[in-house]
């Protein structure tokens, strides 16, 4: 299935057209030289159920923390659809404080084809995992490791067996990976965000104390992953 790709402000056209590649022959090659950049979705508000309002609260506020800290890279928050709640709201509320929209914007896409359905060069990208790491299951985690083939799973597996809430496990993408490839992107990032589903593992029972903390510890180990990517 391919999703249409739209970008929802003229601000992403721009960011679109600067990263796409110099050449009339409609060959696309990647180009390396982009900022680095991390495309992420969001974590827990689909299937596990995670109130929209309250994690876009969280999303800002993370994304704010790490580009006080970090000059030379960028984050973009991706989802399907141009009609995502996710998505307006967030943006809403980064212009709101101010965020600068070099660093930080929102994208209408398939994260698993940024660059050659969007133009859009990341050099990782965010899974929203579960605990097992596991092939499948629907939602971005299905999208990722279909798209990334089965490289990832054994790539991931010599790293880890499981994910608690709130962690995040970086993966280098080998160089045979269709996502390595075709998108450019060389490192995938696990993240295990707080579940509200009740027929997920880790049921957290509408308690959003706890549960807006692990998502805060999710936003910053994924955060924190990128940063040991850049490094
Ligand atoms: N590209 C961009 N965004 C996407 C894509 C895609 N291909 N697919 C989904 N989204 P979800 P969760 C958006 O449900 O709530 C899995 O089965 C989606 O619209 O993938 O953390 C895992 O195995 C939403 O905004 O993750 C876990 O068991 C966001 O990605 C469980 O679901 C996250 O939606 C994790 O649930």
């Amino acid at each position: 299935k391919k999703a249409s790709i739209v970008s929802v402000s003229d601000k992403e056209v721009e960011h679109r057209n600067r990263n796409l590649p110099d050449n009339s022959s409609g060959v696309s090659t990647v180009s390396v030289s982009d900022i680095p950049t991390l495309a992420f979705p969001s974590i827990s508000t689909a299937d596990f159920q995670f109130d929209i309002e309250k994690a876009s609260d969280i999303i800002v506020e993370k994304v704010e923390e790490f580009l006080n800290k970090v000059t030379n890279a960028r984050l973009v928050l991706v989802d399907l659809s141009h009609r995502s709640k996710i998505l307006s709201v967030v943006k809403a509320r980064a212009a709101l404080k101010h965020i600068d929209t070099d660093k930080f914007f929102t994208f209408v896409g398939d994260i698993t084809q940024l660059y050659t359905g969007g133009g859009l060069h990341c050099t990782a990208i965010a899974n929203a995992a579960n605990w097992r790491l596991k092939p499948g299951g629907g939602g971005v985690n299905a999208a990722i490791f279909n798209a990334a083939g089965p490289s990832l799973e054994t790539a991931t597996k010599e790293r880890a067996g499981s994910l608690s809430p709130g962690s995040a496990l970086v993966v280098p993408l080998p160089s045979s990976s269709p996502l390595h490839k075709k998108q450019g992107v060389t490192h995938v990032i696990h993240v295990l965000g707080p579940n509200m589903n009740p027929q997920r593992p880790n049921f957290l029972n509408n308690d959003y104390k706890k549960g807006c903390e692990v998502l805060r510890e999710a936003y910053s180990s994924l955060f924190n992953g990128f940063l040991s990517v850049l490094k």
